[in-house]
């Protein structure tokens, strides 16, 4: 098994109320450690927002402000031109959204927020769902799971954030899995490293909301990269597509069946998502293909970037 290096700086700490093995406070510790402690945060409500806890009780030695469940990428924004305007324009702007944060409610303010190019890291960790309200459906929810809010399985696609991301021609964009730690640190100091609006999303199982066992997460998200599900890739400008994890072989059908949200699916419900999955293979390998020549990107974007 690889090691998972990442420069601990106690920047989170134990004892904070995230679920027994969720794979989230997982993947804050390697985010918040990788960024360091010139760092603010802005968190929307959310797991997240419970996990960094509320002051004199929190999880995180870095300062967090909280906002509402629309405004996080406005409100990092205005954070990020307060510290230009007190000449403190070194300190990174971490914005942490859930996936109703961001696919959802916080959409616009994203937008806006990417339209302007605003200097801020802003992780989604996609969780599938509004899993800290107990677990109604998102946008960002696949076709077929079952939800609070979708009893019988949701009827409508997962909504497709990069893609839409891209069209921005942000500097950078990517997606991550807890089940490749290295991988995520290696994006976030990517990212960290460049200027200008850049985003990660990190698939999150979630232990109740998917209804898996409390020790599998990782491997769940494992599943997610190994049979195709969650493509991991890098956007440089929205035009420069990489893949950073080949497409796996693993059956779709393997990691639907772990999990309880699935467990009404019949074969043709089965097979019908895995031909969703090819689909998105499709149109990914087709942006595969379509980026500049070596991948040059913009050198002004890419100048600060280790891209090794
Ligand atoms: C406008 C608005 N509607 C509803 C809520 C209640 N609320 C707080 S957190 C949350 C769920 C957010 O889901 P997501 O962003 O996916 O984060 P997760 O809980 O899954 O980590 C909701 C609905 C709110 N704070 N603001
Ligand atoms: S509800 Fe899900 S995402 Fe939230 S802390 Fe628990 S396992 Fe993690
Ligand atoms: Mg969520």
């Amino acid at each position: 098994m690889e090691k998972i290096v990442y420069n601990d700086q106690g920047l989170f700490h134990p004892g904070h109320v995230a679920c027994g093995g969720c794979a989230e406070a997982l993947s804050l510790r390697v985010i918040l450690n990788t960024m360091g402690k010139n760092t603010i945060g802005v968190v929307s409500p959310s797991c997240t927002a419970v996990i960094c806890g509320g002051y004199p009780m929190t999880s995180t030695s870095i300062p967090i402000f909280h906002t509402t469940l629309e405004t996080a990428a406005a409100a990092a924004a205005g954070v990020r031109q307060a510290l230009e305007a007190r000449g403190e324009g070194d300190t990174q702007v971490l914005c942490l959204a859930g996936d109703g944060g961001t696919y959802d409610i916080g959409l616009q303010a994203l937008s806006s927020a990417a339209e302007r190019n605003e200097d801020i890291l802003y992780v989604c960790f996609d969780n599938e769902g509004y899993m800290n309200t107990g677990g109604q459906k998102s946008s960002s929810t696949p076709t077929g799971a079952r939800t609070g809010s979708t009893p019988t399985g949701k009827t409508t696609h997962k909504k497709n954030l990069v893609e839409i991301l891209a069209a921005h021609r942000i500097p950078y964009i990517a997606t991550a899995s807890p089940s490749d730690l290295n991988d995520l640190r290696t994006k976030v100091e990517r990212a960290r490293d460049m200027r200008g609006m850049r985003v990660i999303i990190v698939l999150i199982p979630c232990l109740p909301g998917w209804g898996i066992a409390d020790d599998s997460a990782v491997a769940t998200a494992r599943l997610a990269v190994e049979t195709g599900l969650w493509p991991m890739v890098e956007i440089f400008d929205g035009r420069d597509w990489r893949l950073t994890h080949r497409r796996g072989t693993r059956s779709v059908a393997e990691y639907l069946k772990g999990q309880k949200r699935y467990n009404h699916l019949q074969t043709d419900d089965i097979e019908a998502l895995g031909r969703e999955v090819d689909e998105g293979w499709e149109l990914l390998n087709a942006r595969l293909g379509q980026g500049p020549a070596g991948g040059s990107g913009n050198p002004q974007h890419r100048a600060a970037a280790n891209t090794g």
